[in-house]
């Protein structure tokens, strides 16, 4: 997966191609719901961070502010064995 070093401080991703981004503490990442290949969701392996219900509607957001470092990973729960999963790099 690619990693993209990110220095803003608002990040958006599309569910489509889940990254492995690098950020700083305290960067909010958004993630945009493109509306194709049916429904999604953002859940995180080790921390208690996740959307709400799998949905499909074009649009929607969901956004989490990453105050710890650390590594998140997380997947699409519906597209996880699809490769639908990335990780959020934090560090300070
Ligand atoms: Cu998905």
């Amino acid at each position: 997966m690619p990693l993209f070093d990110c220095p803003e401080t608002t990040i958006a991703l599309q569910c489509d191609s889940p990254p492995v981004l690098r950020v700083r503490t305290g960067t909010t990442v958004v993630w945009e719901w493109t509306g194709n290949d049916g429904g999604h969701n953002v859940a995180f392996d080790d921390a208690d961070i996740e959307s709400d219900d799998v949905s499909p509607e074009q649009g929607r957001t969901f956004e989490h502010t990453f105050d710890a470092a650390g590594t998140y990973r997380y997947y699409c729960a519906p597209h996880h064995a699809l490769g639908m999963r990335g990780a959020i790099i934090v560090e300070e």
